[in-house]
């Protein structure tokens, strides 16, 4: 019995250090957010590189500027525009996958202060490993176009 059960608790083990690994190597470009007045919540917008040889999945977010942060995906079906939540959002080997208005965003809820145009607001990324990844979003106006950077 030993010998099948420890080979296998070895390979998990090696599995974990390998997964670990890999939100290391994503990175984060055009990070912004789009802020709305009163206690409105805030879209997120960002884009996100994985330069690993496998996939990484991007499950949820917070922020010390906010309350809440989470995972949604914006989409409109015969006319409704909606929103509905996302559990894990994935991020190819060697791709990436944007976050932009009218797709998958992080909604920021509940600012802690107001947040104005112009303001940096960290924002960390949370992976499926378990792994982190800060990120300084600017703030910008509610009429702010998809990314003119
Ligand atoms: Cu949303």
């Amino acid at each position: 019995m030993k010998r099948v059960v420890l080979p296998l608790l070895f390979a998990g083990l090696l599995g974990t250090g390998l997964a670990h690994a890999a939100p290391g190597h994503v990175t984060a470009s055009h990070a912004w957010i789009r802020v709305l007045p009163g206690d409105l919540p805030a879209g997120a917008y960002v884009i996100l590189r994985n330069d690993s040889d496998r996939a990484v999945s991007l499950t949820g977010a917070s922020s010390p500027a906010y309350g809440e942060a989470m995972l949604h995906e914006s989409s409109s079906a015969g006319g409704m525009n909606r929103m509905t939540m996302v559990d894990a959002l994935g991020i190819p080997a060697h791709g990436t996958q944007a976050l932009k208005p009218g797709g998958y965003h992080l909604m920021l809820m509940h600012a802690k202060h107001p947040v104005q145009p112009g303001d940096t607001v960290r924002v960390v990324l949370e992976f499926g490993d378990g792994s982190t990844l800060p990120v300084d979003f600017t703030a910008r106006p509610a009429n702010a176009l998809d990314d003119g950077r």
